[in-house]
């Protein structure tokens, strides 16, 4: 939170618009005051965006509302600042409902600025109107309609407020279309930028701060579950001097991976429900399963996560480290609750650890990292085959194996939802405590991954994002290409191309010995659907062709597809799978 001088607010008219000082441009202050750069939207409401435009704030727009909701939940989780998306009232604002629901159920940030209809028009069946309040309350944290200018300003901060603080999460601030225009100066009494988060750090309890260290220096096998609270709080320092100092195993669910190195000697790597035979963690399974002492940390113990809840252990004790209350023993009752943000509940917790006799922690060490080295080289081995397969078509392992070999650890890997998401948190490498790998937990909907990718390149512009969508995915999310063609947002995007929804078909398979006709499609030339976007587009057929076409893209200026033709068959190590 800081003080921004009002100065650097002075908008700079634009010709021929026939408004200049209105509600419209207050709102545009207000974000500007709030750190926002850019806004994705698409033109509506048309009075914000001129606003926008006439205070340097860039209108990323983009092709359908649906889609930049997601652009605005992946440039979010890669940026630190509360993302600005717009939409239409009615129809507009009902494909925004998805993206939002997302980023509710994975804390992540958003103010939507909605169009509402004009106030003397409500209830008259105007057009495009619907309860806005109705449909957006089951997926957003605020929802609030302003309806005097003399508020705007206070119905802004209200909103950034309602998303950057506390858990965060989507904002949604309904715009009657009369207001933007009303005449209004700013009386500048508001003066602080809420545009990033955590807005408020809160440290948990320091009495319970020392009863969890007391629990972890006693503990005989303790572990730490670190979730995707721990990116969203900037936390992965502080977690990986706790890991380092304590001499705490750390295991991550597949939103937290990134949160410690995958290369630290105390690192387990992505535990849940993708634990079987080829799973990065298959080996260190009883790692989790036997420990006595268990610290979650920004973790929300989800059905995946916990494997259905048959992966953490019944009789352990939890210290659980969250900043909502209501997540802290949901399904694992927390014998310490540390409530409180994750950044400085680990560095306290690290301060009271190293201030006690950790040589009971400091003797478990050499066990614990022989124990992962083992785990780690039975992995390796039991999968090296499939990593460097040879078969056409492609197994998507070669292809991680391929893309893991050129990562770099502030290169920011995105997936879509299904086994995209798998493919990349199993088998890339975090290089870094921080790397991100960026995949849709929050409710595992097929088509972010090639928006939130976008989304993170338009706030990481200096970083290299690489996206791997599946071919079901993709097909919710072709549009968006022309976006990157148009805004030059450069992403290396692989797709999948195994003709079949592939997780659907197999989880048929597996659970009715049968699956529908919906399960396989056409084929599809997703490469030429880049280049008719005016993309490269590249089509691999064999796995020697994955690594030249990789290059070609990492290194090119405009957004690269790369359609692998991948094997149908292949599975990644989901545990329901390979049950009965
Ligand atoms: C919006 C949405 N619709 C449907 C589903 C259900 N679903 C989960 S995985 C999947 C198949 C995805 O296929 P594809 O994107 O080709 O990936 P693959 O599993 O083949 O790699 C479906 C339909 C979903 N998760 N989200
Ligand atoms: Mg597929």
């Amino acid at each position: 939170m800081t003080a921004v001088s009002a100065g650097a607010d002075a908008p700079r008219p634009i010709a021929g618009l026939k408004y200049n000082s209105t509600v419209a441009h207050t709102i545009a202050a207000a974000l500007k005051r709030h750190g926002v750069r850019e806004v994705f939207g698409q033109s509506l409401p048309s009075m914000v965006h001129l606003a926008c435009a006439s205070h340097g704030i860039r209108q990323i727009a983009y092709r359908q509302e649906n889609t930049g909701g997601y652009m605005a939940d992946g440039y979010a989780r890669t940026t630190g600042k509360v993302a600005v998306v717009t939409a239409q009232n009615g129809p507009a604002a009902a494909i925004l409902v998805p993206p939002l629901a997302e980023a509710l159920k994975a804390s992540i940030p958003i103010v939507a600025l909605v169009q509402e209809v004009a106030r003397d028009q409500t209830d008259r069946n105007a057009f495009q109107e619907i309860d806005h309040h109705g449909m957006f309350s089951a997926c957003a944290k605020w929802v609030r309609t302003v309806t005097v200018a003399s508020r705007i300003e206070d119905y802004v901060d209200m909103a950034f407020t309602a998303a950057a603080s506390g858990r965060p999460g989507p904002a949604v601030l309904m715009l009657p279309a009369d207001l933007l225009l009303e005449p209004h100066v700013s009386d500048q009494s508001r003066g602080l930028s809420l545009g990033a988060f955590p807005l408020d750090r809160v440290a948990p309890d320091p009495m319970r701060v020392e009863q969890a260290a007391d629990l972890l220096a006693a503990a005989e096998r303790p572990l730490v579950i670190a979730g995707g609270g721990v990116h969203a709080s900037g936390a992965t320092d502080e977690l990986a001097a706790l890991q380092e100092s304590a001499c705490l195993p750390v295991a991550t669910t597949t939103m937290g991976k990134g949160a410690v190195a995958d290369t630290h000697p105390l690192t387990v790597g992505v535990v849940g429900y993708y634990m079987g035979q080829a799973g990065r963690t298959h080996f260190l399974r009883e790692m989790v399963t036997d420990a006595d002492v268990v610290l979650l940390v920004g973790n929300r113990t989800n059905q995946n996560g916990t494997d259905s809840w048959s992966l953490y252990p019944e009789g352990a004790r939890y210290i659980h480290l969250d900043i909502a209350g209501e997540e802290i023993g949901r399904n694992y009752e927390a014998s310490v609750r540390l409530l409180g943000d994750a950044k400085l509940g680990l560095e306290a917790l690290t301060k009271a650890l190293t201030a006690r006799d950790l040589a009971k922690r400091q003797a478990a060490r050499p066990a614990i990292e022989a124990a992962i080295r083992s785990g780690r080289s039975s992995y390796e081995e039991a999968t090296r085959a499939v990593r460097n397969s040879g078969k056409a078509p492609v197994r998507p392992e070669r292809v991680m194996a391929e893309i893991d070999a050129r990562l770099k650890a502030d290169d920011i890997v995105v997936a879509d939802a299904s086994y995209s998401s798998i493919w990349i948190a199993n088998f890339l490498t975090a290089r870094e405590a921080g790397s991100r790998f960026i995949t849709p937990r929050g409710l595992a909907g097929l088509g972010w991954g090639l928006p939130m990718a976008l989304g993170a390149k338009v706030g990481n512009p200096d970083k290299r994002i690489v996206c791997v969508c599946g071919d079901g995915g993709f097909a919710h999310a072709w549009p968006e290409l022309e976006t990157a063609r148009r805004l030059g947002l450069q992403v290396t995007l692989i797709i999948l191309s195994n003709q079949i929804l592939g997780y659907q078909k197999h989880a048929e398979n597996h659970k009715f010995g049968a699956h529908t006709d919906a399960v396989d499609f056409a084929p599809v030339d997703h490469a030429a659907i880049a280049r008719a976007c005016g993309l490269d587009g590249i089509r691999v057929e064999r796995p020697e062709e994955i690594g030249p076409a990789l290059d070609q893209a990492l290194a090119a200026e405009k957004t690269t597809l790369i359609d692998v033709i991948a094997d149908p068959d292949a599975q990644p190590p989901i545990t329901a799978f390979e049950q009965g």
